[in-house]
């Protein structure tokens, strides 16, 4: 079985994040998120969630893609995943090309996937004020 790893907030849920998992899951045939908690989001990546964590734990586990949510509480725990899951394969979209490269150190596979155009939680967000 092959089984795949991919990372983020996925907050406001929207189609550019589903277009991600859809071709993650592809990759393989388990899928894993790694999802980042409030804190993390709030204290290393500067972002304030609108849903909390248990909620877009929810969200992700309703979708057909997603096999097991994990939390993802720091930068640093990739390399541990990796071992800790048995990934075979890291998937993530192209707005961080090259960043996770170390792993192929760890014998992981490592894909960046291009991001799905026209679509962002800012933009819905500055759209929605416009209203
Ligand atoms: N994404 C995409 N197309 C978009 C928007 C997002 O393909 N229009 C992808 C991102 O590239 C990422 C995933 O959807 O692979 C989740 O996006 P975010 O929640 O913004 O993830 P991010 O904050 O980049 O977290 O340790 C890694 C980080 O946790 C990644």
């Amino acid at each position: 079985m092959k089984r795949v790893i991919t990372y983020g907030t996925f907050d406001l849920l929207h189609y550019g994040h589903i277009n991600l998992l859809k071709r993650a899951k592809k990759l393989g045939d388990y899928l894993i998120v790694a999802l980042s908690t409030d804190e993390f989001n709030l204290n290393s990546k500067n972002k304030k969630c609108y849903f909390d964590y248990e909620k877009r734990k929810a969200l992700l586990e309703a979708i057909r893609y997603v096999d097991l949510v994990i939390p993802e509480n720091s930068w640093d725990q990739k390399r541990t995943d990796v071992h800790q899951y048995k990934v075979d394969t890291f998937v993530i979209g192209n707005d961080w090309e090259g960043k996770f490269d170390f792993l192929r150190e760890e014998g992981c596979e490592v894909i960046y996937l291009d991001r799905t155009p026209e679509i962002s939680t800012t933009k819905i967000k500055k759209d929605l004020n416009q209203v």
